[in-house]
């Protein structure tokens, strides 16, 4: 029992990069950047702008999956042009049996990630970047591992836009 519970929060752990030889690496990296300037940080990964109300999605990604492994990455930035906070409150997508909101944060030197039930708050006037090693979408029960190249369809709920169509292009396990 054991055994099966260490593998399975290996497997998770996989998902966001952050295994194996690539944790050393992570961590490194994670110690020594400033967290206030992650959220300026633009992407320049080539994906659709989608507006929805006040809110503007971009640069939306996933990772692509390595064979067997059941979940995965996904990433966007919000911007809320607007006065008044939203909400991401859900994502579903086909690809998956069901999409989380996953939050990852260091803990006692060790990277963890939990899910967030009450969904990402977009405050008015704030860019908010799902990114690796940070906030991100979790794929859980992918029947066909995300292949660099695919492109995987996600609908986002908000509170206050509401829904909100985005694809996601997969870029390679490492996310460039
Ligand atoms: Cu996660």
């Amino acid at each position: 029992m054991n055994i099966v519970r260490t593998f399975g929060f290996t497997a998770f752990l996989c998902a966001c990069g952050f295994a194996g030889s690539a944790l050393a690496q992570d961590h490194h990296d994670m110690k020594g950047m400033d967290m206030g300037s992650m959220g300026s940080m633009s992407m320049s990964t080539g994906g659709d702008v989608v507006k929805a109300g006040d809110l503007e999605v971009s640069g939306g990604f996933a990772k692509a999956m390595l064979p067997g492994q059941p979940v995965g990455g996904g990433f966007f930035t919000v911007k809320n042009n607007g006065s008044a906070d939203d909400r991401l409150v859900s994502v579903t997508s086909p690809n998956a049996g069901e999409v989380q909101l996953h939050e990852m944060a260091m803990k006692d030197n060790v990277m963890r990630m939990r899910e967030l039930k009450d969904g990402i708050a977009i405050p008015a006037g704030q860019t908010v970047e799902l990114a690796p090693g940070n906030l991100h979408l979790m794929f859980q029960k992918v029947k066909t591992p995300f292949r660099q190249g695919d492109k995987v369809p996600v609908t986002l709920t908000f509170e206050k836009a509401g829904k909100v169509d985005l694809v996601l292009n997969v870029l390679s396990a490492q996310g460039k």
